[in-house]
């Protein structure tokens, strides 16, 4: 495979003014009509060189230029390009191929999902469709126009409007779509099925009416109505916040089965994942409902971030993504609880996106190199572009960024831009210098940041030293230092914030406020400290670093009570769970008897019984860290010390704590059996400490706890409360009641795709021996096949991901498994086997018998014949 640099761009030789598309859709082939309205590139010389398209596994059946049918003799066909030679500066060319989408099983491209056809272009599908000039600094008109069977596709849509339909012989129809709006070729898309929709109106700020669908396959049309509230509370969310209304007549949604990711932003037709649009009380959990709220919102946000102002190339990935991330974490924020929020996106960042960080795959948020683009849509791009946006906007203030994004969407509406042109519009509306910030974009790796204080009470001043540095990352030995804001204040012995006056100011402002640390070492003095504070560090989790603080255990409690940033209160929690683990850890390794430290009974204890806290935020603080995360924080990770450890821990937590446990379970619970669901913050509350709750009290074994949990798994309305009972029976020792739950359940809902996925999910989650043979079994079920991207997530990716006892075993069974599981996708689907190699790629983090292991498994991969670029690329970066 071939490396594509960065330092390579050249703008496009030519551009598409239009494009006019036809699809003839049959059940053994589909042909496709391409007529491209092309002219050379006006900024560049004269001179017309060689047009090379692109275009992937398509049968040429016939090719004019400027109504010439060109001969073999005219052109070059290889693999991947079409290239002739044109004679004149504008020109048509006018092609017909055919392609195969009742076979395609990559999910990219044209393609059939539960017998409806529909495309997934990002990010270089389109040639599998046509030849184009698929890359996204090339934009056009589209018009497109489907024909298909009426009786099997009696729905057929496109982009932007319809503006033409009617009846052919042959029990036929068609219809035609134009999108007003130019566009690169990755956000086109096409739907023909047999689809039903709700419909709705949304009106503009400017007092236009627009039609909002959703459609989806006739079973599911009850399970439609929170995507559609969610979708209107997008639309009026980013009005208000970023003044951005939406531009055609119609928005259209369409889920599919068969998605290899969330959703995707096609120009007025997002086509989603049915598991980011479904969701009903019955079926889909609060987890659910609260990712279909921010799948539609991204998805929606994208019209403005993405597709009126889009990347010139795809190293600019993270200018849409990461952007878009901030803009729906906003929007969740301000929907529901904005602490729980920060939480979760917190934790998931510090466990999934450092590991990746820390990894053979660590690249920038704007890659220098890449093999094979689909693998850099990743939690770099997406999640830690997100905290890259999080810290411009903390820098400028909320209006002057608000300026910012107004200023970058006036200037490049209509355009395919760079991750700098957005930072130079930030710069430009706030005047503020961005120079040295935007090494975020080029550098990667997780930056540490030591902190250290020394108070002087003579003078009155308390000094806080920062040190900050960056780990070597493939390719990049050395690293600069970052601008690292830092949002803190300063608790004096009562846990009051001190106001805050550095050395050199006239007054004092503020009691929290952000230290923009920019070099190696830095220090900031504080005067007028009369006694000796306690500091509260990156509050909010101001910046993505790991940063090291002394802090000893009772001040972790203190911070915990006391500290005024919610996050914070966690965060010290946190610190203090992972103190706490870390000693338990070494006490295994060293055979000696395990002895958890009290002050976390304590802490808990004081949360659980403090009615006034806000009951997610407790359900937060009882949440110990993962133990992938405590795999992420080891130098090598002891993978049965770190489950021993932590269960140890939530073993002891259970007994000491059952009294305030139990009251607090029953409590919620008689709240939920008299409440019917609802999707909103307060709910999602309840119900998550009431789970919490039930986890841990199941640890004791009690039979008043079984049968808590029985009446639970029947008695409730909600899939969120089913699903936590049915995971609390999987994990629990009672094999006879288990048994019971999991029959019963998969005969209720075996027709439900989407249950049956959590069905699979928590199975392999379960850390009881003989998770392998369990797994192994499972993929035997008849509701389970390989070919579906959301059941090889639930099972195989679940158990690889999140059951580290049993994939880690120490024999390597585990990894051979994974292997073999990739080695057969590879074939099949490269995206998701390439997505599936990740837990392997970590070898690094494992004692040397692992390592040996994992890197055989890898070695094995590479070596079983012909690899996709996707997969090749990830398990040689891996070995090198
Ligand atoms: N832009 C799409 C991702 C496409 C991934 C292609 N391999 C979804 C999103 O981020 O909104
Ligand atoms: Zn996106």
């Amino acid at each position: 495979s071939k490396t594509i640099y960065l330092k390579d761009y050249r703008a496009p030789d030519y551009l598409i003014d239009e494009t006019h598309l036809t699809f003839e859709l049959f059940e053994d082939h589909t042909l496709v009509h391409a007529q491209l309205v092309m002219r050379r590139n006006p900024e560049l010389s004269a001179e017309l060189p060689v047009l090379s398209l692109d275009g992937q596994q398509l049968e040429l059946l016939r090719i004019t230029l400027d109504d010439r049918e060109l001969t073999a003799a005219d052109y070059q066909l290889s693999d991947s390009h079409l290239t002739l030679q044109p004679t004149q500066a504008s020109f048509v060319i006018d092609s017909t191929v055919r392609i195969h989408p009742e076979s395609n099983t990559a999910l990219e491209g044209l393609y059939k999902s539960s017998g409806m056809f529909c495309t997934q272009c990002e990010a270089e599908g389109f040639r599998k469709i046509t030849y184009y000039l698929d890359r996204p600094d090339v934009m056009s008109k589209f018009t497109t126009t489907v024909s298909g069977d009426k009786q099997k596709y009696p729905i057929l849509l496109s982009n932007g409007n319809p503006i033409a339909s009617g009846s052919e012989e042959g029990g036929r129809h068609w219809a035609t779509w134009e999108d007003p709006f130019k566009k690169p070729a990755y956000l086109f898309a096409l739907v023909a099925g047999d689809l039903w929709c709700v419909e709705d109106k949304f009106t503009t700020l400017s007092s236009r009416e627009v039609t909002l669908r959703i459609y989806v396959e006739p079973e599911n049309i009850d399970k439609v109505q929170h995507a559609m509230d969610s979708l209107k509370k997008s639309m009026k969310w980013d009005e208000e916040v970023y003044g951005r209304e939406y531009d055609l007549d119609i928005f259209m949604i369409v889920a599919v089965n068969d998605f290899n990711m969330g959703a995707m932003e096609n120009k007025g037709l997002n086509i989603f994942n049915s598991s980011c649009v479904l969701a009903r009380a019955e079926t889909a959990t609060d987890a659910a409902h609260q990712r279909v709220e921010a799948v539609v919102a991204h998805e929606y946000f994208h019209n403005w971030s993405g597709n009126r102002v889009t990347c010139r190339d795809w190293f600019q990935l993270s200018l849409k993504e990461g952007f878009t991330v901030f803009r729906d974490a906003e929007f969740s924020a301000d929907m529901n609880s904005r602490t729980v929020k920060r939480i979760e996106d917190v934790a998931y960042l510090r466990t999934h996106q450092f590991a990746e960080d820390a990894g053979p795959m660590a690249h920038p948020v704007r890659p220098d190199a890449y093999m094979e683009i689909s693998n850099f849509y990743t939690l770099t791009i997406y999640e830690k572009g997100s905290e890259v946006l999080r810290m411009i906007h903390t820098l400028l203030g909320n209006q002057a960024f608000r300026k910012g994004s107004d200023l970058y969407f006036e200037r490049h509406d209509g355009q395919a831009v760079t991750c700098d042109d957005f930072v130079k519009a930030m710069e430009d509306a706030s005047g503020i210098d961005l120079t040295q910030f935007k090494r975020w974009y080029t550098q990667a790796g997780t930056p540490r940041l030591a902190v250290s204080e020394a108070f002087d009470a003579t003078a009155r001043t308390y000094t806080l030293n920062f040190t900050q540095s960056c780990p070597a990352t493939p390719g990049q030995s050395d690293k600069l230092p970052f601008v690292i804001p830092v949002e803190l204040g300063l608790l004096d012995a009562r846990g009051n914030d001190l106001p805050l006056r550095l050395q050199g100011e006239a007054a004092a402002s503020g009691t929290s406020r952000v230290l923009s640390v920019t070099e190696a070492q830095q220090s900031f003095t504080f005067v007028d400290i009369a006694e000796q504070p306690l500091p509260s560090l990156l509050r909010g989790f101001s910046a993505p670093v790991k940063l090291s603080f002394p802090y000893d255990r009772d001040q972790l409690m203190f911070l915990m009570q006391h500290d005024s940033d919610g996050f914070n209160r966690w965060e010290a929690g946190q610190q203090l769970s992972v103190q706490v683990l870390q000693e338990l850890i070494g006490q295994q390794q060293r055979g000696e008897a395990l002895v958890l430290d009290q002050r976390l009974v304590t802490a808990l204890r004081s949360l659980l019984q403090d009615g006034r806290l806000d009951q997610a935020m407790v359900a937060e603080m009882l949440s110990l860290p993962g133990e992938a995360y405590l795999t992420e924080i080891s130098e090598v990770a002891d993978v049965e010390a770190i489950h021993g450890a932590r269960e140890f821990a939530r073993q002891q937590l259970a007994e000491a704590l059952f009294e305030p446990l139990w009251q607090r379970y029953q409590a919620n619970r008689e709240v939920s059996k008299g409440t019917p669901y609802v999707a909103e913050a307060e709910h999602f509350a309840r119900r998550s400490l009431q789970n919490i709750a039930l986890s841990y009290l199941m640890l004791t074994g009690k039979p008043e706890v079984l049968a808590a949990t029985l009446e639970q798994y029947e008695a409730c309305d909600n899939m969120t409360e089913r699903l936590t009972a049915l995971a609390v029976l999987v994990n629990s020792p009672f094999e006879a009641e288990r048994g019971k739950a999991l029959e019963a359940f998969a005969e209720h809902f075996k027709d439900n795709a989407l249950v049956m996925d959590q069905w699979f999910s928590v199975q392999a989650a379960s850390t009881l021996p003989g998770g392998l043979q369990r797994v192994q079994a499972l993929m035997q079920h008849p509701a389970f096949t390989l070919k579906n991207p959301n059941k090889v997530r639930a099972l195989i990716g679940a158990f690889a991901g999140q059951n580290l006892v049993n994939f880690h075993l120490a024999d390597g069974s585990g990894y051979r498994f994974l292997a073999d599981q990739v080695i057969t996708l590879n074939a099949l689907n490269p995206q998701i086997a390439s997505r599936l190699l990740a837990p392997l790629t970590r070898w690094r983090k494992y004692a040397a018998a692992r390592q040996a292991l994992m890197k055989a498994e890898l070695e094995r991969i590479l070596a079983s014949g012909e690899l996709s670029a996707d997969v090749y690329e990830v398990v040689s970066k891996s070995l090198a």
